[in-house]
């Protein structure tokens, strides 16, 4: 593996995954893979899970991490070539990118979508330059169209937990008050699309995802219908594609509570986090049975060091 930007750099899921719960049973195993090389994780944007797992996962491998957080830590920096500038972004990605590069055998990057301008967002741009002036891989920490890494974390657990040989996934859309961005949503659908399963989304109208990250799932405005006899319910918040950024409806009733998960065939319910308790999902439904988030959440380890290691060695 070269990049690790979307699904389309795995060379196989089914053989990540089964790498990921590899390094889960034994994860000092290739702890010399990773030595005297160093990963550089950039955050353009807050992190709890990535970051920790990420940085866990690298450890395991035997690389030195260094992290910084854009803005705040470095110099603004400017995305846009040809610009003269005169504004706030004292740095030039192509600048900032080539010199990282010089110090890190990998780089990570986390850069959101800022929901303003779909075409800006969907053409990945802080991604894209990174990948064009670093000169080393690029691994996805978020990016603004996707979640690679928690994808990848999800399937995980997914095949971990699921008693059949094809369960029925669906992706619920949850309320919040605040604009999200489609990314994990996007990315849950580009990966579930490809493994065995019957895959189900639902929303309320205006809520439809891009095409070509929804593909051939089933799609219906009806959540209690697309629950029924679930094996696995994927709750997830995000804004309006069409409508593009915009919150265009609230409603309570789309929240995932304990009662929603008797319509499902004895359901998993799965969240990326962070969570809105009692805003997106109930707390009887998150301190229930029922809830695998925090496994999920602690597979993102075994994600990320099946990524890097796969990287390490292409
Ligand atoms: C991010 C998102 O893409 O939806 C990161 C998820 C891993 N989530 C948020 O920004 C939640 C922020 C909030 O205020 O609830």
């Amino acid at each position: 593996m070269k990049h690790f930007l979307s699904v389309y750099d795995a060379p196989s899921i089914s053989e990540l995954v089964q790498e990921g719960i590899r390094q889960k049973q034994n994860p000092f195993a290739d702890a010399h893979l990773g030595k005297n090389k160093t990963i550089g994780l950039i955050f353009f944007n807050s992190s709890l899970r990535t970051r920790l797992s990420t940085q866990k996962a690298a450890q395991n491998l035997g690389m030195n991490v260094m992290t910084m957080n854009v803005g705040t830590d470095s110099w603004g920096l400017e995305m846009q070539d040809g610009v003269i500038m005169d504004a706030t972004k004292a740095e030039h990605v192509k600048e900032a990118a080539a010199v990282v590069g010089q110090y890190c055998d990998i780089i990570g990057i986390r850069a959101f979508a800022e929901l303003q301008d779909r075409d800006k967002d969907y053409a990945e741009q802080v991604l894209q330059q990174f990948k064009k002036y670093a000169g080393v891989p690029i691994v996805n920490l978020e990016s603004a169209t996707r979640h690679p890494l928690q994808s990848l974390a999800d399937c995980i657990t997914i095949e971990e937990l699921k008693t059949t040989i094809r369960p029925k996934i669906v992706l619920t859309w949850l309320p919040h008050f605040k604009p999200l961005p489609q990314a994990v949503a996007n990315s849950f659908c580009e990966w579930v699309n490809r493994i065995e399963a019957d895959f189900v989304i639902t929303h309320p109208e205006g809520y439809t995802l891009a095409p070509e990250f929804a593909g051939n799932a089933q799609v219906t405005n009806n959540q209690e219908e697309a629950l029924k006899n679930a094996d696995f319910v994927y709750g997830k918040n995000w804004s309006s594609y069409a409508e593009y950024g915009q919150v265009l409806t609230q409603q309570s009733t789309w929240m995932m509570t304990k009662q929603k998960m008797d319509l499902t065939n004895n359901g998993k319910f799965m969240h990326c986090l962070p969570v809105r308790r009692n805003l997106k999902v109930s707390d009887d439904l998150l301190d229930s049975e029922a809830s695998v988030v925090i496994q999920q959440a602690g597979n993102r380890v075994w994600a990320a060091q099946a990524v890097l290691k796969g990287i390490l060695e292409g």
